[in-house]
């Protein structure tokens, strides 16, 4: 690509929809850990767009299945209106989140744009667990763990409807990587919906090479890929701040290798980063990861030839 590609930061400093206080901390720990300084040095052209505003954290417990439901919509629909700006700009938004509910307001924007721009849409979901939960199934209440459920219209109708079209996409559309906690109810879901997950034991057992080319298998000039980026994907013995950790995750190189082939396809347009809880890390430790796999996303090579 021979035009500067524009990134715009959009802060959004909640943990509303989590089971642990300090997500909210996230956007100014990746900015502390110079994910702007880092993106800029690889010759994008950089805007911070701040921070959104929203409810803050009542910390109540769940009702009807959900906790914090109005406030998740109220947060959703912030993100869902600046995402939507910026790639009606014409670039390229990453949501500082956050928990990984704020990723309804997000896909729901991307999905929008999609549809306007009569693009393919492909959703790389790399995390550990599949968030693909709904007040039935859920052992929490916590709607981090519902996000890909709701996209999918399988939610409250102030999560489903939110964006010009619900639901926003379908499970199609997605392809999970790194998953390796799943609730019982919410296997059975995945598998009836169909969805393709590229779990732990696939990736130990074909290799993270092969599991993406497998999940890009069908990206075109076309397609518009978005990817959200759960922290808690990586191995926490390299990223403790998380509020969900889970053992059994990609090593540092297995995750590099991973963002790399997504540079690879020339193809992202959009990304979430989400989960990172500064409560649980270690001198910044995990946003500085999350910044360097950040920079593999969008072109930073190991490789010599
Ligand atoms: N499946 C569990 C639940 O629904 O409560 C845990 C969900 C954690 C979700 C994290 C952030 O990706
Ligand atoms: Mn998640
Ligand atoms: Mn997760
Ligand atoms: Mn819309």
């Amino acid at each position: 690509m021979n035009t500067t590609r524009t990134v715009s930061l959009i802060g959004a400093p909640t943990d509303i929809g989590a089971g642990h206080r300090g997500a909210s901390m996230g956007p100014e720990a990746l900015r502390v850990a110079r994910l702007g300084e880092r993106l800029g040095a690889r010759g994008l052209q950089v805007i911070d767009r701040g921070n959104l505003q929203g409810p803050l954290n009542p910390w109540l417990p769940p009702e009807n299945g959900y906790r914090h439901l109005s406030e998740v919509a109220v947060w959703n629909m912030a993100v869902h209106t600046a995402v939507r700006q910026e790639l009606q700009a014409g670039r390229v938004p990453i949501l500082l989140g956050g928990d990984h509910s704020l990723a309804i307001g997000s896909i729901s924007a991307v999905a929008d744009h999609c549809r306007d721009q009569n693009r393919k849409l492909r959703v790389l979901w790399l995390d550990a667990h599949a968030d693909f939960n709904t007040a039935e199934a859920t052992p929490s209440g916590n709607i981090h763990g519902m996000p890909v459920a709701c996209l999918c219209g399988n939610g409250p109708a102030e999560l489903t409807g939110i964006g010009n079209h619900a639901p926003s996409t379908s499970p199609h559309v997605f392809r999970q990587v790194g998953i390796r906690s799943v609730d019982e109810g919410e296997k059975r879901l995945v598998r009836e919906a169909g969805m393709e997950v590229y779990d732990m034991r696939h990736i130990d057992e074909v290799g993270m090479k092969r599991t993406m080319e497998e999940a890009l298998a069908d990206v075109d000039e076309n397609t518009h890929l978005h990817i959200s980026f759960d922290v808690d994907f990586l191995d926490p013995s390299i990223a403790p701040g998380v509020g969900t950790t889970v053992r059994g995750g990609p090593t540092y190189r297995e995750a590099q290798l991973c963002m790399e082939m997504i540079a690879d396809t020339g193809r992202l347009a959009s990304l979430d980063i989400v989960e990172l809880n500064p409560a649980y890390d270690k001198r910044n430790q995990t946003a500085k990861l999350a910044v360097d796999l950040v920079e593999s996303l969008f072109g930073k090579s190991t490789l010599i030839r």
